[in-house]
């Protein structure tokens, strides 16, 4: 058994305390052995620390695998072949920053700082190795900025419209909940450390609905599971309220207390009737009357939604809606009610000006580009970069093309995978292909993107430098120590980019700030009351410390929503000002509405879920299991559990196309075509493909994964990413196609 007793007698092993840097909820503190020669030999969760409770997830449990992985980057590389054909030489850090230096100069004095693009997401959420030091740097060239749009920003924004802040229900407190929602969310796999306090409140009684497209791990250990088609939740939130509203379900006093627009919601969910949210959703009417009345009779009832079913246009606007719901029934009076979706709100007041000194951009004001738009943003055609151009509310214009700003002449991508991650696979590749463009890669790992690189830094990971991390599913703010050396001569993106600075002739004292101090000094200056508790001391004795928030914390029991009128918004002046309905309303998916493609039958209030009307699909691809994004499929053990590239597709759907199960599949669109192997199950409602991503591309047919399907387009709020609203048509490959595509199959990098 892994626990740090096996360790605690042997002298010659050391303990590590840190915490898992990757784009989870979770962040799980960690515990690390390492031994004489300085090398990690053990890892596990953190014991003491109230969420992680001592387990890590399957992924980070084989963590050691990662690290010491023979693919693992360890010198700067020059590109020697063409781009994309992954064919480098080793070079030295003194040669490789100052060919980085003198191409950014040449660029500044030729076409402007703007035409430098920095892409970056979330490879590690580190405060430091995440946008700290990379932020200076950027600021003081006065780059391109980036709007990091590609996970959570339109379901964010709707929350903020509703609640005014990412605040909600802790987790701890699901272990109090009696009624459970699991809405738009794979806990088993993608916020696992959840489940032990929703099956604490099952063993006190609470019953567990899922309600997602998919019959998922989740869904399955579940006591109810409501298939709903993809992008139509807004649709059930709205009958729902019309339920609950009608039949006098509500909590008047709370409502007549802290929110505003009751009368105006009353009246919109009048024509809400659940037949025809039945007829838009594929969920029986009699199915989201009985929900509706479950939800607002029983107490405490918690909500967990999450980010997958803000992946389609009307995303938004859904989750403002059902961000409505906890209101109106009064949820949020008792410990264990309320709703989750993120908790970074409790974080907003930590001051970052000092890590990301702003100041350094001296008056300057660059332009915004939206990640989701990196093809676009990578175009030589002046209209497609004005559309890149972030521009996240009906109220916010394209600029004209005449206004775009320089074309991108240097891509600087650091804890991100774009040519695998990012949406219109080919449009990026195409931009990653031009010979003018200029590509540095700060990568642990020869990704998809790092193959079009011209230069490539080797990083450490999270086992060799310092960081703290902010976590977005719960408030234990966590400190990372390194416990081993840097892999070859690896170093962290704060010293690349210190590095870079230098090179650079950047003057400024920030830019040289060594690591420890730059967080020492970050924890010590932060004045809030939140934070009165946290000091680098503790931090580094403890390795975590919730944020100074009461115990049985009860968000919002007496109102105090950090709105403009101080109150839940079923209303929202702050909408209507920004160009959208200030009322809950339903936005249809591109899917349905888009290009008027699918129509579907909406006769009857009782339909169960029928097909989309044509040969099309709707496809998403949510988060494999053994995968965090494209991050851990570099290592054989986590691509063996999940097989390979593949495609779960209703039997229905399967017959109707002579495709049976373990057959090759061409899935495509306009935009693009991936190979994948399909898996006939019941587990998909029919008019619906999955295909659980996000495969590495070399590792898939043809060098292509299922972004070559996705789009560009921006969701209804903060310009968010579309992935899982794409209609496809998917064939049986014939054996001469299989025989093709198993040919160009690209090689194993590892
Ligand atoms: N193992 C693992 N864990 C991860 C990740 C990973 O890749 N692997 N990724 C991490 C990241 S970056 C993020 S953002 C989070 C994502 O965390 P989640 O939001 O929980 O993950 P998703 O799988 O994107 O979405 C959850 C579910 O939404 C369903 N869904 C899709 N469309 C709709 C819809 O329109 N309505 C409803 N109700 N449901 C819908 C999907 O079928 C899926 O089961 O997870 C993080 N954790
Ligand atoms: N089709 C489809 N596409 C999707 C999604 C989907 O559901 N479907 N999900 C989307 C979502 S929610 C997200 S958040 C994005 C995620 O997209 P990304 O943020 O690009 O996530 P990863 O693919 O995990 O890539 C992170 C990279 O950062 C590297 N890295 C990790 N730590 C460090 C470090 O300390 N230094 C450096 N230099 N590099 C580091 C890793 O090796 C890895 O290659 O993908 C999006 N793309
Ligand atoms: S990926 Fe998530 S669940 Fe796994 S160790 Fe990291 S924070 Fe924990
Ligand atoms: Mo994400």
């Amino acid at each position: 058994m892994k626990k740090p007793a096996n360790y605690l007698h042997d002298p010659s092993i050391t303990i590590v305390t840190g915490v898992c840097p990757h784009d989870c909820p979770d962040t799980c503190s960690w515990q690390v052995a390492v031994d004489k020669t300085g090398r990690a030999v053990d890892i596990w969760g953190h014991p003491d620390h109230p969420i992680t409770q001592g387990r890590l997830c399957g992924k980070v449990d084989r963590y050691l695998e990662r690290t010491y992985h023979p693919g693992r980057l360890t010198t700067p590389l020059r590109r020697i072949g063409p781009k994309g054909s992954g064919r480098f030489e080793p070079i030295s850090w003194e040669d490789a920053c100052a060919t980085i230096a003198q191409r950014l100069q040449q660029i500044v004095a030729e076409y402007g700082a703007e035409a430098i693009l920095p892409y970056s997401y979330a490879g590690t959420i580190g405060l430091l190795q995440g946008e700290g030091m990379a932020s200076r740097f950027f600021n003081k060239l006065g780059a391109t900025r980036l709007a990091r749009s590609i996970c959570a920003e339109a379901g964010i924004e709707g929350y903020l419209y509703t609640m005014g802040a990412a605040e909600g229900t802790d987790t701890q407190a699901f272990a109090h909940a009696r009624l459970i929602l699991i809405w738009g969310s794979n806990t088993l796999t993608s916020n696992l450390h959840l489940w032990p306090f929703i099956q604490a409140a099952r063993r006190m009684g609470a019953r567990v609905v899922v309600i997602d497209p998919v019959r998922t791990r989740t869904a399955q250990a579940a006591d109810e599971w409501i298939a709903l088609r993809p992008g139509t939740d807004g649709a059930l939130a709205l009958a729902m309220m019309h339920v609950i509203i009608g039949e006098g379900l509500y909590d008047a006093d709370y409502v007549e207390r802290y929110t505003a627009g009751f009368d105006q919601l009353a009246e919109r969910v009048q024509g809400w009737t659940p037949a025809r949210a039945a007829a838009i959703t594929g969920v029986p009417a009699p199915k989201i009357v009985a929900l509706a009345r479950a939800y607002a009779t029983t107490q405490p009832a918690a909500i967990r939604v999450n980010y997958g079913m803000q992946r389609h246009f009307g995303g938004g606007m859904a989750m403002r809606t059902i961000t409505c719901l906890p209101a109106l029934a009064g949820a949020w009076r008792e410990y264990g009610g309320g709703i989750q979706l993120s908790s970074s709100g409790y974080f907003r007041h930590l001051d970052r000006t000092e890590l990301h000194r702003p100041d350094l951009l001296a008056g300057r004001d660059p332009r915004w580009l939206n990640m989701n738009r990196l093809g676009d943003a990578l175009s030589l055609d002046p209209e497609r970069l004005a559309r890149a151009c972030y521009h996240p509310r009906p109220v916010d214009r394209i600029p004209a093309p005449s206004h775009a700003g320089p074309p991108v002449k240097a891509l600087i991508v650091y804890n991100c995978n774009p040519a695998a991650v990012c949406p219109d696979q080919q449009a990026v590749l195409a931009g990653l292909r031009r010979d003018d463009l200029f590509t540095v890669v700060l990568e642990h790992f020869q990704t998809d993107t790092a193959d079009y690189a011209d230069i490539v830094l080797p990083a450490t990971t999270q086992l060799e430098h310092w960081d703290i991390l902010k976590p977005y599913g719960h408030t234990f703010l966590a400190l990372n120590r390194p416990a081993i050396a840097p892999l070859g001569q690896s170093l962290p993106n704060s010293e690349i980019f210190r590095r870079l600075a230098a090179a650079m002739g950047f003057d400024e004292p920030c830019v040289r700030e060594s690591d420890e101090e730059i967080l020492r000094r970050f924890v010590e200056e932060q004045t809030h009351e939140r934070f009165a508790n946290i000091t680098w001391e503790r931090l580094l004795r403890e390795g975590f410390v919730r944020l100074n928030l009461p115990e049985q914390h009860r968000p919002f029991a007496q109102g105090g929503f950090p709105t403009p009128s101080g109150k839940c918004e079923f209303y929202s002046e702050r909408m209507a000002r920004d160009g959208y309905d200030p009322l809950p309303t339903y936005t249809p998916p591109k899917w349905l509405a888009g290009d008027g493609q699918v129509q579907l039958s909406v006769e009857s209030g009782e339909t169960n879920l029928p097909m989309p009307g044509s040969q099309h699909l709707i496809c998403i691809s949510p988060p494999a299991h053994s995968f965090l994004n494209s991050t851990f499929t570099v290592v054989e053990r986590f691509r063996a559990r999940e097989g390979e590239p593949s495609l779960l597709i209703h039997p229905e759907d399967a017959v109707a196309r002579g495709v049976a199960d373990g057959d090759e599949v061409s899935v495509s669109n306009e935009r693009g075509a991936v190979t994948l192997r399909a898996r006939v199950t019941e587990d998909v409602i029919p008019g619906l493909v999955v295909a659980p991503g996000i495969w590495w591309a070399k590792f898939s047919a043809g060098g292509r994964n299922i972004n070559q399907i996705t789009m560009q387009d921006e969701a209804d709020m903060g310009a968010g990413a579309l992935f899982y609203d794409a209609l496809v048509t998917v064939e049986k490959m014939t054996p001469v196609e299989t025989l093709a595509s198993a040919a160009i199959m690209a090689p194993d990098p590892s």
